[in-house]
């Protein structure tokens, strides 16, 4: 056997580089690292070699990192991937939050942390974890209940197994998710004789998986007997690359469809049969098919709890659901009658085998009467009021095109802009399945590395800039332009909105409501200029149009402040949402909400 030495690390380095997506070049495009001693010396020697055959970016924050790569992976659906390498201890830790997101959505990314020493001399290394009764432990643990796949590298052989491994899960179309390869920092180091044939090239193709004959059928007989059908369609859809045959499927059969978060841009919003959203996000319109459909076909989605309104959404009595997924976990909620399979197979074969059977057309008007209400929302304020977020959106999505695709992830945005944002096809990724506060700007870099024709807006409330914003530098650094619209509310506005709705005292949450010996005065574009990026803050509607359309040119991002109102909602389209209101209370408002959460409660079906 032809054999190679190298160092445990120059070998993973190597094999990642020489593996393929797809759709042309490397699965791992390249690592975000911050070094420090636990993956310098070895992994940071060996990046440094294959520095022309695989990158290495150097961010701010090991989280934001990862969530510019995991926004990479997201905006490539999951055909290509990035690696993220950080030290032992803290810049590990720092990862876990985002290997979370990273699960929860399903989105491939390869974790490289250090670790302690495999053999033990220094014990403790700087940073290392001490558990007294279990010498196997360290810091790197905290991966394994948000990571789909755990190893630790302690032996330079282990590579061998270990990455075969890794990128078989994060091509995983069913088990897709984040991998964490913890590298003892010794072993990095070691070298080893490892085979050459390891190192030939491999392009990773993502399976599609054929249904089970009779689950087909029976889904096919499901469709056969309802009336009044609809279509859910889900992440899965993007995943499966199956955008253009769910359309031909609703338009062949006439069946109506809703997009929850991850699916959001599947169909273009102007097709006549997009009725927007389901659930507590959800449109008029959207709902009110919700309500009466007799048949629910999820497409690719898991049912999370913003489209089902807790499951109080899909109402209408006798009503059955049909799940469509690639994962039986998915296909089997709520005892749904499941399909498992890959979604433009399944659409296929379900259309082909439902042959010219076709529904009565839905209600179009209640669709124009939507968009209606949209606009009244949208309308600039003609008082010299504070602008609402529904406001901001309007002007946002007057200057968008088709080319432009709009991201957030938590705060009021990511709600609003599931109801009222007119999404061009592909044009819209929201974090929603962890929501996470600081995902946003360095999510804007990852997706505009992925599709760097694509005008991207980020829309960031002022409580989710202040928790992350560090990788506009980066962004300014790499050359990356996008634009951000920060709306300033001072505070955490959904969050107050929630809790006054739940009976509480606004508390703790707008800054105002905070504890505070001086007023909070943030000047958020001295503070981007700070960082190197384009700052602006306008006084109107108008003013964000005109800044707009400056961004679109620039080559580094740009970051609009624009002040808003915190306690408007956006009053459209949504359902209940269960959020647990205190049984007792000395508040008199807590105890009347109480009331309602109960009634709201009752409504929900938690057997079936
Ligand atoms: C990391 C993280 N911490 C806490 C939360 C809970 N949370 C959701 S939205 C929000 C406030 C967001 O404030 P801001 O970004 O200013 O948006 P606004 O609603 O004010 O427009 C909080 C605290 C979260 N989603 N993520
Ligand atoms: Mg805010």
């Amino acid at each position: 056997m032809t054999t190679i030495r190298l160092t445990a690390a120059q070998a993973m380095i190597r094999w990642l580089s020489l593996q393929s997506s797809e759709d042309g070049g490397r699965f791992i495009e390249g690592v975000w690292a911050i070094f420090g001693h636990g993956n310098v010396a070895g992994l940071g020697e060996a990046l440094h070699a294959h520095k022309d055959t695989l990158p290495t970016w150097r961010g701010q924050n090991e989280q934001t990192m990862a969530h510019a790569a995991i926004a990479y992976a997201k905006a490539n659906h999951r055909r290509k991937a990035m690696a993220v390498t950080s030290s032992i201890g803290p810049g590990a830790t720092n990862m876990v939050t985002a290997a979370a997101l990273a699960h929860v959505n399903r989105l491939p990314v390869l974790f490289i942390p250090g670790d302690v020493f495999a053999n033990r001399a220094p014990d403790p290394v700087l940073q290392q974890i001490e558990d007294f009764d279990d010498a196997t432990v360290s810091a790197n643990d905290c991966f394994r209940p948000v990571v789909r796949y755990f190893d630790r590298i302690s032996r330079p052989e282990h590579i061998l197994t270990a990455l075969p491994r890794a990128l078989r899960v994060m091509t995983d179309p069913a088990n897709c998710g984040p991998v964490c390869l913890a590298f003892c920092q010794d072993t990095q180091a070691e070298a080893y004789d490892y085979p050459v044939e390891f190192f030939e090239p491999r392009t990773w193709y993502i399976r599609r998986p054929e249904p089970d004959q009779r689950e087909l059928e029976a889904a096919v007989a499901c469709i056969r007997a309802a009336k009044t059908p609809l279509i859910v369609a889900g992440g899965g859809v993007l995943y499966s690359g199956a955008e253009q045959v769910l359309l031909n499927f609703a338009k062949t059969h006439s069946i109506p469809l809703v997009e929850t978060q991850a699916g959001k841009g599947a169909v273009d919003w102007e097709e006549p049969l997009h009725f927007g959203s389901p659930g507590v996000t959800g449109t008029g319109c959207g709902n009110e098919l919700a309500a009466r459909a007799d048949l629910v076909i999820g497409v690719g989605t898991r049912f999370q709890d913003f489209t089902t309104g807790s499951w109080t959404v899909f109402s209408a009595p006798g009503r059955k659901l049909l799940s469509i997924n690639i994962h039986g976990y998915d296909a089997h909620k709520r005892a749904a009658q499941p399909l498992v399979s890959d979604a433009k197979v399944a659409l296929e074969k379900i259309s082909a085998a439902l042959g010219k059977h076709r529904f009565a057309d839905p209600d179009f008007s209640a669709r124009t009467k939507w968009f209606q209400t949209t606009d009244a929302l949208f309308a600039a304020p003609k008082t010299n009021e504070l602008p609402t977020d529904a406001q901001v959106i309007g002007a946002v999505d007057r200057n968008a095109g088709k080319q432009s695709l709009i991201m957030c992830a938590a705060g009021t945005m990511p709600g609003a802009l599931h109801v009222l944002w007119r999404a061009a096809q592909g044009g819209y990724h929201m974090e929603y399945g962890f929501s996470c506060m600081g995902y946003e700007i360095a999510g804007a870099m990852g997706i505009k590395m992925a599709l760097p024709q694509r005008d991207v807006i980020c829309m960031i409330g002022d409580g989710s800039y202040m928790m992350a914003n560090s990788e506009l530098a980066t962004a300014v650094m790499m050359g990356i332009p996008f634009t951000v619209v920060l709306t300033d509310n001072r505070g955490y506005g959904c969050i107050n909105r929630l809790q006054v709705a739940t009976g509480g005292a606004p508390f703790n949450n707008l800054l105002r409501d905070s504890y505070h010996v001086n007023e909070a005065n943030l000047d958020f574009v001295a503070h981007a200029r700070a960082m190197g990026a384009n700052a602006v803050k306008v006084a109107s509607i108008e003013d964000l149009e005109a800044e707009m359309q400056k961004a679109k040119t620039a080559t580094i991002p740009t970051v609009i402040v624009i002040d808003t109102d915190p306690m408007p909602g956006t009053g459209a389209g949504g359902t209940w949402w269960d959020v647990a209101v205190p049984e007792v209370s000395d508040r008199a408002e807590v105890t009347e909400a109480r009331k309602a959460y109960e009634a709201g409660t009752k409504a929900q079906w938690l057997l079936n």
